[in-house]
This record gives structure tokens, sequence and C-alpha cells, in this order.
């Protein structure tokens, strides 16, 4: 059976002290009311090695939003995959669409940043999704096509198990607009099935694919609900332990 999943990506958001007292309040709330899924929070870099001092890893999974497509040297401002992992950190989250539109982020870079994660043994949160554009020409399912192939379809199957993916229709990133769980089925039940035609039925039915994109504890039950929407990715409701742990409270 595949893993259900709530991450929490924090985006750039939380100075050093508050994202700490949010990862405590966390900590304790999940300690005291063990989830029913898996949770990772996703922390801008400064936070991870703070954070992992205390955290209940067994509950709630660390994870860094980035980290860069080059071993190590002389890359000004860029943190690698090996620096995220020293902190005890377990996760990172690869293909954002901030991180793509915003910084660039090529297919090949990216292919780049999951093979040094994976060989850094942190565990990626492969992120794919199209614009509003794109979905009103009808092109999502050859968009998330392509970013897999871009990126993840280049894995063995056994590096392939460890990804997660995330779906995230850009138009609906903090824009209050969400999929419907329909919308969202739909596509999800598309990946699933193109990465069986990939890599079998097996490793299709055991791939965790999330749902991303103004997500929160009044949605989530009826996304949740689909057969294949295995978690969310969730950005502003994850700032509020309340607001997290209502969406985990959905599993
Ligand atoms: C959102 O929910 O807005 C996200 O981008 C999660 O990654």
């Amino acid at each position: 059976m595949r893993k259900k999943i709530v991450a929490g990506n924090w985006k750039m958001n939380m100075n050093l002290q508050d994202g700490i007292a949010l990862a405590k309040e966390l900590n304790e709330t999940l300690k005291a009311d063990k989830p029913n899924c898996g949770v990772v929070i996703c922390t801008p870099f400064i936070h991870l090695a703070s954070i992992a001092q205390f955290l209940d890893q067994d509950i709630i999974g660390l994870g860094a939003e980035n980290c860069a497509d080059k071993e190590k040297g002389a890359f000004t401002g860029e943190v690698s995959a090996e620096m995220v992992k020293s902190t005890g950190a377990q996760y990172v989250i690869l293909g954002h669409s901030e991180r793509r539109e915003y910084y660039k982020e090529t297919p090949e870079i990216l292919k780049e940043k999951v093979l040094l994660a994976q060989k850094n043994d942190l565990k990626v949160i492969f992120c794919i999704g199209e614009s509003l554009e794109e979905r009103e020409a009808g092109k999502q399912n050859e968009v998330v096509k392509a970013e897999l192939e871009g990126s993840v379809f280049n894995l063995s199957e056994e590096d392939f198990r460890k990804i997660v993916i995330a779906y995230e229709p850009i138009w609906a990133i903090g824009t209050g607009k969400t999929a419907t769980a329909e919308q969202a089925e739909e596509i999800h039940a598309y990946i699933r099935s193109i990465i069986a035609e990939k890599y079998g039925q097996a490793v299709a039915d055991d791939t965790t694919i999330l749902y991303g994109g103004s997500c929160k504890a009044s949605n989530a039950p009826e996304l949740f609900a689909k057969p294949d929407i295995d978690g969310g990715l969730i950005g502003g409701a994850s700032l509020k332990a309340a607001d997290f742990k209502g969406i985990i409270d959905a599993w």
C-alpha cells in the first residue's frame, strides 16, 4: 500500500525564531495525537539544523525546499544536497513551479538535482503541473508527461520508487483557486497511468501522488477521498499548526 503524506511547504516565510516555534508546536501536537498519515515539513534552509535537533522524525519528516544542481564548489549562495542531508533533513522538494518560473529551472537542471538528492539519500518530492494557459489549451496531460520524462523517467525502477510526485496546477498556487476534486483525480489517474506505462503497474500503484495548490482543511477531505490522491503538498495552510493539523486530520 502506498504511503499517504501531508507535506508542508513553508516557502520564504518564517524567521528562525517563528519557524522553530511552529515546528515545536506541531511536534508537540502530533506527538499527543498521532497522525494517520506521513507528515513532512519543508522549510527554508536556515531552519533545518535547529529543527532537526528536536523534531521527532518518526512522526514528522523534515525537508528542504530546494538544493543545488552542483555537488560543491564556487557557487556563491547555493546549498548542496549533501549540506541539506548533513542538517538531519530527509526530504527535498524539487521542481516547484515557483523555482521553474522565477529561477528558470529547466528539466535538465532538475534532473541533476534529483540525481544529487538521491545520491545523498534525500527523498525527493518532485512537483509537476500546468499553467492556466496550458490547461485552457487542454495541454495539461502533455505538460505533466514532459515534466516527468524530462527529469525523473531516466531513473532506474529502484530509484523511481523513492520519488514522491506532487501535482500542483500552477493556476491554483497561491490564488485561492483549487482544482475540483474531479479535475485533480482525473490528472492524478493519468499521471499514475504514465508511470505504469514506464515502470509497470506495481510501481505505479506504489507511487505516492500528492495534490498541491490552495489545499486547506475545508477541501482536503474531498480531495483525499479520491482514489489516486494520496495526500497534499500544502503552502499557506502549513504556516499555522492548527490549519496544518486540520488537513492532516482529513486522513
Ligand atoms: C501551494 O499550496 O500554494 C503550494 O505551492 C504548495 O507547494
